[in-house]
């Protein structure tokens, strides 16, 4: 394993990653999302835009844990009673059925229900750190800034799903907190084309306002022991 930073391509120019202080930070790979007969598809969303980085991120996962480095995973969801659900999140739509809700896998991202829970590709192993979080953003509500800064992590390699969604919420959160964001487009995904692809434009835009964006196989190829 590099134990020393390594400059790697990337967008708008090659990123210094420093293994020693990047966590992967996989962003809800939830089955309620993925899944066909999931909450996402039954909001008419296209699954298959998604599932397309099931394997990217597998691949990477794989790599990561071979490397001995902090991987990290996100859910969205909701306490029981709904305690931590804004109500305008709640009514946002108008959809027949929301967050809460019985849905096709348990009550809709509600925590502890099969829907919510991380499809099994991508499962977290024991000692893998998971953020249940309310919101779309990682750092919002949840403990994530408190757990990276004792481990000392500065870098985050950010994947999953949604693309403009919960990825670029938690990579505009990162960055505002100091942490240098990778995001390999392979790995995150949207139901929307054109939104997987301004969503990439819009972090790496005016000189990487946001951060990196980069491919997973050439952080594979970094992991690889010199
Ligand atoms: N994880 C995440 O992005 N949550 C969403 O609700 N995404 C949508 O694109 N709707």
């Amino acid at each position: 394993m590099n134990t020393k930073a390594i400059e790697i391509a990337a967008e708008p120019y090659p990123f210094l990653f420093d293994p020693a202080v990047c966590a992967l930070l996989i962003i809800d790979m939830q089955r309620d999302f993925l899944e066909p007969g999931g909450f996402g598809e039954m909001l008419g969303n296209d699954v298959s835009q998604l599932r397309r980085t099931i394997e990217p991120n597998r691949r990477l996962l794989a790599a990561w844990r071979e490397a001995g480095l902090l991987a990290m995973h996100t859910r969205e969801g909701h306490r029981a009673d709904l305690a931590d659900l804004p109500p305008c999140k709640k009514i946002r739509g108008r959809a027949a059925q929301s967050i809460g809700d019985s849905g096709p896998m348990g009550r809709i991202l509600i925590r502890g229900e099969a829907g919510q829970d991380i499809i099994s590709e991508l499962y977290p192993l024991p000692g893998e750190p998971v953020i249940d979080k309310p919101g779309k953003g990682a750092f919002w509500a949840t403990d994530l800034h408190a757990i990276l800064q004792h481990k000392g992590i500065r870098q985050l390699v950010v994947t999953g799903v949604t693309t403009e969604v919960c990825v670029n919420t938690t990579v505009r959160e990162a960055n505002d907190r100091g942490y240098d964001c990778y995001v390999p487009e392979d790995c995150v995904g949207s139901y929307y084309p054109e939104f997987q692809d301004y969503g990439l434009r819009m972090i790496k835009a005016q000189g990487g306002i946001f951060g990196w964006v980069g491919r997973s196989d050439t952080l594979i190829a970094a992991l690889k022991p010199i």
